[in-house]
């Protein structure tokens, strides 16, 4: 049985990692952090189903925590996902975001050398596109110099060369995914795909009225989590560790994404004005599915509040690599993707609705 380690077993991707790790019958540990209110929504029902999976209490910022725990475990492989990954965050968090992306890769990648594990365990780093930042070539593959724009990219430079250097150095089977942006029904609330399909699956229920958005003309290469994290355990079985992007080769706008999502939670939009100006007013109703919005409504608006100091307006990934090599291709379309999220959203909306009808006091995060 190979045993592995998570760092951010508890975020979106380390949710479906875990998953498909118990699949393969491995033994999977993860690191948790203490926190006030219960973090481990995502993986309570993967725990109570299978005694294979194992939670440690830890930190990114707390070396002798992750040299102990490395000890304890001798991990065949571990996965890095552990991260402050929020990129608006990392402008208020700056050094935080350092402390947690770039300092903790190279104390978790220490613990594994300090154990004199270095031959035997394989490491992934959750690198990420944000490396490109400004970008400098179109699409952007494994060769593509890196223009880092936000306090989380450029720690996470850090991490994806300390990651080649002790590929080098030390012979360790060490390698990035440079993976694009990944969505499902397990995104965090705050990411601008979930924060759509939430607020406008609250919207068509009566139980928020807008949805205000930053930059809405981003464009992104949007992926599904499940196909992401498959490729995240590929890499790691290879005879020679290297670095791949990981992508679906098309991008769409955040505007797209509203669009998208509104008509598949039945409401129909037109797009006017621009820049902080620009509004979406409804102009069509599915009835079956839609309550207190009408035709006319404004329900999608821009608030300079969601701006970022320094954006990234494009990303466009050549999973080339990936496919040739490791014969991976994503199986999951964005209009797939955006579906599922849309529909998994209007039916926890429903249960709100359904508790409110029926005089409980419902609260709707506004943490945007
Ligand atoms: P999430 O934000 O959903 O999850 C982040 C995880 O990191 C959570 O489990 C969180 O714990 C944990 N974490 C945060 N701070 C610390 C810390 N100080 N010590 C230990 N753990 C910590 O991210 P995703 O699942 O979406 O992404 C996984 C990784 O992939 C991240 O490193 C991200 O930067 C990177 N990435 C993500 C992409 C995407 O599109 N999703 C694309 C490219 C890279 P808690 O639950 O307690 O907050
Ligand atoms: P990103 O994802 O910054 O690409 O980082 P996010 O979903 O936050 O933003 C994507 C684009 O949408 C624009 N945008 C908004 N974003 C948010 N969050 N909220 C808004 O209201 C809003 N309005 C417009 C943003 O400006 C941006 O251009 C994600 C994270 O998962 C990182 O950890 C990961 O490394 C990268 O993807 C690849």
């Amino acid at each position: 049985m190979k045993t592995a380690l998570i760092t951010g077993i508890t975020g979106q991707d380390g949710s479906y990692l875990a998953e498909l790790l118990l699949e393969k019958g491995y033994e999977v540990h993860g690191l948790i952090r203490r926190a006030s209110s219960f973090n481990t929504q995502r993986v309570d029902e993967i725990c109570n189903n299978d005694k294979n999976i194992h939670l440690h209490y830890g930190d990114l910022t707390d070396s002798s925590n992750l040299i102990r725990l490395v000890k304890q475990i001798e991990p065949d492989e571990v996965y890095n996902l552990g991260a402050m990954s929020h990129v608006a965050v990392s402008f208020e968090s700056p050094e935080y975001a350092a402390d947690v992306d770039a300092m903790g890769t190279i104390r978790l990648l220490e613990a594994i050398r300090i154990n004199g594990l270095e031959k035997k365990t394989r490491f992934y780093q959750a690198s990420t596109s944000e490396l490109y930042g400004e970008v400098q070539e179109t699409p952007q593959r494994e060769t593509t110099p890196f223009y880092p724009r936000s306090p989380y990219a450029v720690a996470k430079m850090y991490a994806y060369w300390i990651t080649v250097n002790y590929r080098e150095s030390y012979g360790m089977y060490a390698c990035n995914g440079i993976l694009f942006n990944h969505e499902s029904p397990r995104r965090g609330e705050t990411f601008v795909t979930r924060k759509i399909t939430r607020t406008l699956a609250n919207i068509s229920l009566g139980l928020e009225s807008c949805l205000e958005l930053g930059n809405m003309d981003a464009l992104r290469d949007w992926g599904h989590a499940k196909d992401y994290v498959r490729m995240q355990w590929m890499m790691l079985q290879q005879d020679v560790a290297d670095d791949f992007v990981i992508a679906t080769g098309k991008q769409i706008s955040v505007r797209e994404f509203v669009r998208m999502s509104a008509k598949e939670a039945g409401i129909e939009l037109a797009f006017t004005g621009e820049g902080v100006d620009e509004i979406a007013t409804v102009i069509g109703i599915d009835c079956e599915k839609v309550s207190d919005v009408a035709i006319g409504d404004v329900i999608v608006r821009v608030n300079p509040k969601f701006f970022r100091p320094a954006e990234v307006e494009t990303l466009l990934g050549d999973p080339s690599k990936a496919k040739a090599k490791l014969g991976w291709v994503p199986e999951i379309t964005v209009e797939e993707m955006c579906v599922e999220m849309v529909q998994s959203d209007v039916a926890k909306s429903k249960q709100h609705a359904l508790l409110k009808a029926h005089g409980f006091d419902v609260s709707i995060s506004l943490e945007n």
